[in-house]
């Protein structure tokens, strides 16, 4: 899994041999050559310290060589570096976007959003990175690629690989960004170009999926149940609000099992509201990238944390408003990146300018 898996891993890999190569040898030959010194000229040997005068063949000896290793060893790394840098003009092009704490991978052409990276076998791929601009650096590293690049709040940057063989791979954080740092894992699905047209199709059809209301609002319909609400909640939201919904590992993160903590309130349709807008000025975030049917089974999941049977529940009037104002019932358009802030404008005037 581990060995090189494209061109820029062998080129990393070749770099990283000659100069631990070249250092290994270096240490040898001045270890062994200093061990002659101490024993051919110890004190017993030679008591008579001789006065040497300099030698110009040694002198120009010792700067020549070394600088044709350095700059051996400067142009071996610096050739891998170009081909990191230099993207093939026919890169696919995925946008990232690093957050605390979970990778979200956007396909623009196609206008989806997932978890996990899919590319096909054989195509470069050309990995556009960000953070929100009230988020902290990131870093996506693939270690069986040999490529790593941070993601900075509001600045772009950008790697590519082009996968060779079909498999998953490991896709780290590797810039410690607080509390679940370490939890922040995902993977590079690597598939035959048949299997990875077939998982944008299905990826393009679940997002252009209208909405129908009378479903959606609905916890044991057949759309709900189907989308894993608890694992879409396992995979963005139990970093900040457990996975009981306790809440409280982040700044005010709620606690949605009582009623009094709730900010809205713990209708599908508020909770809808919050997943579509974030809330500004906190750490909740929009997720309005996800399908949304996937809103929904979220919505409903965190809905069912509180037990009482007093949970209050969206009026008809307000399930009709929710879907005039998202307009769910048409095909969904393709959200072109997380509208970071815009969801913040639209919260603030939604919430009446609060
Ligand atoms: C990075 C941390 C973080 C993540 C990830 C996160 N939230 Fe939140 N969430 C918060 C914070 C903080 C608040 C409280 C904001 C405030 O001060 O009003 C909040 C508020 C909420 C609210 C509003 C509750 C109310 O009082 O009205 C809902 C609903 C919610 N989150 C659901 C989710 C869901 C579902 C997910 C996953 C899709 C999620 N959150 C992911 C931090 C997070
Ligand atoms: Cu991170």
């Amino acid at each position: 899994m581990y060995s090189g898996a494209s061109e820029i891993a062998r080129e990393v890999d070749a770099a990283f041999y000659w100069i631990g190569g070249i250092c290994v040898a270096l240490l040898i030959g001045i270890t062994a050559v200093m061990v002659y010194f101490v024993i051919r000229y110890r004190r017993a040997r030679s008591p008579q310290a001789a006065h040497i005068e300099g030698s110009l063949p040694l002198e120009i000896g010792w700067i020549v060589v070394p600088t044709i290793l350095v700059l051996f060893m400067f142009f071996k790394g610096y050739e891998g570096f170009k081909l990191m840098r230099t993207v093939p003009e026919d890169a696919q092009v995925v946008e990232v976007v690093g957050q605390r704490w979970f990778w979200t991978f956007i396909y623009p052409e196609q206008g989806i959003t997932s978890d996990r990276l899919y590319a096909p076998v054989g195509k470069p791929m050309k990995l556009e990175m960000t953070a929100p601009v009230d988020d902290v650096v990131h870093s996506l590293y693939l270690p069986a690629f040999r490529v790593k690049e941070d993601c900075v709040p509001g600045r772009k940057s950008y790697l590519w690989f082009q996968p060779e063989q079909e498999g998953r791979y490991h896709i780290f954080c590797a810039e410690y960004c607080g509390k679940d740092h370490s939890r922040m894992i995902t993977e590079l699905v690597v598939l035959s170009p048949e299997k990875y047209q077939a998982w944008l199709q299905r990826k393009v059809e679940d997002r252009n999926k209208p909405v129908v209301m009378a479903q959606a609002m609905d916890p044991e319909s057949a759309e709900i149940k189907e989308r894993d609400g608890a694992a879409l909640f396992k995979t963005y939201c139990v970093s900040c609000h457990g996975a009981e919904g306790l809440g409280g590992l982040v700044e005010n993160a709620r606690n949605f099992t009582s009623l009094a903590d709730w900010k809205r309130s713990p209708k599908i349709t508020d909770i809808y509201r919050t997943l579509e807008l974030g809330i500004e000025g906190t750490q909740m975030r929009s997720f309005s990238n996800l399908p949304p049917w996937d809103r929904f089974a979220l919505a409903h999941h965190v809905a069912a944390f509180y037990k009482g049977s007093d949970r209050p529940q969206a009026s008809p009037e307000e399930v009709e408003q929710l879907n005039k104002d998202f307009r769910l019932g048409e095909k969904q358009e393709p959200r072109r990146t997380i509208p970071i802030e815009q969801a913040k404008k639209a919260y603030v005037e939604d919430a009446g300018g609060g």
